[in-house]
Order: structure tokens, then sequence, then C-alpha cells
């Protein structure tokens, strides 16, 4: 029984060639270590050394260099730090793999553009559209029938979920026909994004970022779709 021991003034010198293969260790609890000098342990073997299970380990905290071999993924700035890293040779899956079950509609030439940039200050809490919250914007008007491609330019570090009531969201993935068909886009920081929408819904929607404090601070915009079967120009 060891326990107890202090070993604090111990020199262990060259203990090169030494055998302990007969040695007993007992019960070590309680021995102080906290004095013992390794010296240089340069040219250890630890080749038998077993480590047992170590499923369960989190190396959450692990540096692994350079990023430099993640491939390029549109949906995530460059240089950002945001795009997802997959562990044990797995991948994070992100827009850029959606494609759509079916297509809804005819994969046609947008009739023209619009841009909205998101727009905004975290520290003073403004959030807006090309730089102008929804009380002091004018509506957008569609025309029934058209097919407009919306261009979103996330000028802020956050990312902003639009959502467009009403009428499809068919993110451009570079899929043509097979471009998803979503509710709602997130647009995350420092991205160009784009999507079309077939205008086929007559009336007054609602088009916003789906973060409810963004849309209540403005960013948000009133879209009116005019003309069409049951459509309200006024
Ligand atoms: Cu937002």
């Amino acid at each position: 029984d060891m326990a107890g021991m202090d070993h604090g003034s111990m020199s262990h010198g060259d203990m090169a060639g030494m055998d302990h293969s007969g040695m007993n260790h007992g019960d070590m609890a309680g021995m102080d270590h906290s004095g013992m000098n390794h010296g240089d342990m340069a040219g250890m073997d630890h080749s038998g050394m077993n480590h047992g299970d170590m499923t369960g380990m989190d190396h959450g905290n692990m540096n692994h260099g350079e990023a430099a071999a993640l491939p390029a993924d549109p949906f995530y700035a460059q240089g950002s730090g945001l795009i997802p890293q997959a562990y044990n040779d797995g991948r994070f899956l992100s827009y850029a793999d959606l494609r759509a079950q079916k297509p809804l509609y005819e994969d046609r030439e947008p009739t023209r553009e619009i841009e909205l940039r998101l727009t905004g200050n975290m520290e003073r809490y403004i959030w807006s559209i090309n730089g102008i919250k929804e009380s002091d914007a004018e509506p957008i008007r569609l025309q029934y029938g058209e097919r407009v491609r919306f261009k979103f330019i996330n000028e802020t570090m956050m990312t902003h979920p639009m959502h467009l009531h009403g009428m499809w969201s068919i993110l451009d993935v570079g899929a043509d026909q097979w471009n998803p068909v979503k509710h709602v886009i997130s647009v995350a920081p420092g991205t160009t994004v784009y999507m079309e929408t077939e205008v086929d819904a007559p009336g007054k929607w609602a088009f916003h970022c789906h973060l409810s404090y963004h849309a209540a601070a403005g960013m948000f915009r009133t879209v009116i779709v005019e003309g069409g079967p049951e459509g309200d120009d006024s």
C-alpha cells in the first residue's frame, strides 16, 4: 500500500534500460506527484499503449488549422466562418443540395429583376429593405402573370429568413426546372441569393423577414399583385 507517499524530492536521473516488469503498484490512491521532474521525454515509445474505448470524447474545441479544403458554397460567404464543418467524413447539406421533387411551373426566363438589399444595424436595432423601413416605403407592385426574379443582397451580419406570402419562392440553386420551391429563403450574412416568383395570386401580400422583431422594425414590404382574374387594382 503506497497511499500517502510523497515523491516530491525524487530525482529520476537516467532511467534508460530499467526493468519494471515485476513491479507491483498496489493501491496508489493519494500519491503526491506534484514535485516530479520528468525531464526530457523525447523518444518515448508509446506504441504499446491501449487507449480503450474513446467513443463519446468531446473534440468541440479542437483547432484543425486552415479550412482551406472546404468547397465553396454560394449560400455561405467565404471567410465568414459560418460554413458548417462536418466531422467523421460527413457532409453538411446546404441550400445548394436542394432540388424540387417535381417542378410546379414551366421553367422560363424572368420578366424582370427586383433587387432587395437586406439592410440594418444590430446595435441600433434598425432593420429595413434597401435602407428604407416599411412605414416609409412604397409597396412592390407586380403584374399578374409575370415571373419576377428577386435578388437578395444581405448587407448585414445576420441571417434573414425572407418570406413572401401568397406565392412560391423558387430558389435559384442552378438546377433550372429542378430549383427547389420554397416558402422561406434564408439569406446568410454577406451573401447574394436569387429566387423567382411566378406571380399568380392577385391581391395584397406580406413580404418580410421571418424574425418577427426584424419584420416589426421595418424589414417588410407590402406586395401588390395587379391584374389577374380576381385582381383588385385599387
Ligand atoms: Cu431579419
